[in-house]
């Protein structure tokens, strides 16, 4: 008698105040249920409404087991398809199915998938600061705490915005850069300022400096954003040569994929893409014509394990290695399905691992554990991840987060010095 889906809802949290998804599955079997990260943080609604208003009605009493089989009825469902809300809606659903599949067969989902290649995932964390000096000081707090890689960044993301307030001439923080001047034209509209070429030549500065306190023994990563015109993304990719980078991140946005060819005619730096995928056009011809070294797309935007576990084997084929996306905006289930991967895939390259601060682990017993710069996953059948749902309701979505409803999204209206918006 097959075990049928008798249930599929969204949960909405933000117990570490970044906006969550999780789908859960429940079934005809009592007590039986699996868990899916379907995290899209920008737009959390609209991902539960796909959930509940188009997957639910389309999945009750089906059988639990077949996981192919669902997931291409729910891609092919909407008739259009490939967009993130739809994905993280699609992943949701495929992470639980998985999950359920391992409590069923009483196996983690790394020993389902085909068994370990490794004991342990290697992670890269982030060295941020507001200058060179501060980032330095973050590059030993983590060594210190047994991490090998580091991503190193100047500013936040997009830095201090400017507000409608400031002066023309106001310093603006930088996605990645220190403060520069923005000439900015009389009644330039409120955004994230920054200026790419001064961007570019704080990081060359900053890495310099890295490497001159370091030494060449620390693989040493970093993230542009698509934050570079294409022809700039070339020049600072053989300007940043001399660094030995163990990764240069997202030199370029998704609708500039074909310059990857110049970037590698003129450098020998690794690249790595793919956060921003949703479509599989979008990585084929990188993965084919090896234009970058490592994929890092955020599993729930492409739909789940189900195609997660496709592209590593083409990834496989052409010489790839895997870096799946690890934010604060991935949730604890999403960040256990990413180490199960990554212990077994063979073309494992890094996991970027943004932490499991408090409440997290409360809220979801059974969090990857971090040990040594090494993340672990319990033994426990699935995912081996829970959610405590009444502690997850304690932590609302709320308007005053950023990202949600009255929070507008500030950060990804990045703006070039004469107010030009340039895509984050
Ligand atoms: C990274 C990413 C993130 C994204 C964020 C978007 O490398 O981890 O760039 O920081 O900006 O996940 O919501
Ligand atoms: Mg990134």
């Amino acid at each position: 008698m097959a075990v049928t889906i008798t249930n599929v809802r969204c949960i909405l949290t933000a117990p570490a105040g970044i906006g969550l998804a999780i789908v859960k599955v429940e079934t005809s079997d009592a007590g039986l249920y699996g868990l899916g990260c379907a995290t899209f943080t920008q737009r959390l609604t609209a991902v539960k409404a796909a959930v509940e208003d188009y997957l639910h009605p389309l999945l009750i009493g089906r059988d639990v087991a077949r996981i192919e089989d669902i997931w291409q009825l729910c891609y092919q469902n909407s008739y259009w398809r490939n967009s993130p809300v739809l994905n993280n809606a699609i992943s949701g659903v495929d992470q639980a199915l998985w999950d359920i599949k391992g409590k069923q067969a009483n196996l983690p989902l790394y020993d389902l998938l085909g068994g370990k290649s490794r004991d342990g995932v290697a992670v890269y964390r982030h060295a941020d600061g507001r200058d060179p000096q501060e980032v330095l000081d973050n590059v030993y707090r983590l060594k210190a705490q047994g991490i090998m890689y580091i991503r190193c960044q100047l500013g936040g993301y997009g830095g201090p915005a400017r507000r409608a307030d400031a002066r023309p001439y106001d310093n603006v923080g930088v996605y990645g850069g220190i403060k520069g001047q923005v000439r900015s034209p009389e009644g330039a509209l409120e955004g994230e300022y920054y200026d790419p070429d001064a961007y570019m030549r704080s990081v060359i500065e900053m890495f310099d400096f890295l490497r001159s306190k370091l030494g060449f023994e620390t693989p040493l990563l970093h993230d542009v954003h698509e934050r570079l015109p294409p022809i700039e993304a070339v020049r600072f990719a053989k300007l940043l040569e001399p660094y030995r980078l163990f990764f240069l991140e997202d030199p370029l946005p998704p609708e500039h994929i074909e310059w990857f060819r110049r970037i590698r005619q003129h450098a020998a730096v690794p690249l790595a893409m793919g956060e921003l995928f949703t479509h599989p056009l979008e990585w084929k011809p990188l993965i084919t014509e090896q234009l970058i070294d490592f994929i890092r797309v955020h599993i729930s935007a492409i739909g789940g394990i189900t195609p997660a576990r496709k592209l590593a084997a083409l990834c496989e084929a052409f010489g790839v290695r895997t870096a799946w996306h690890g934010p604060g905006d991935v949730s604890p289930v999403g960040h256990a399905a990413n180490v199960h991967l990554d212990l077994h895939l063979h073309n494992f390259g890094i996991q970027e691992f943004s932490g499991l601060p408090d409440p997290l682990p409360e809220v979801f017993p059974g969090c990857p554990e971090l040990r040594n710069g090494y993340l672990y996953v319990s033994d426990r059948p699935g995912l081996g991840i829970d959610i405590n749902e009444s502690l997850a309701a304690k932590y609302p979505l709320h308007d005053e987060m950023s990202q949600f409803k009255g929070g507008v999204v500030r950060w990804t209206q990045s703006r070039l010095p004469d107010g030009t918006l340039w895509r984050p």
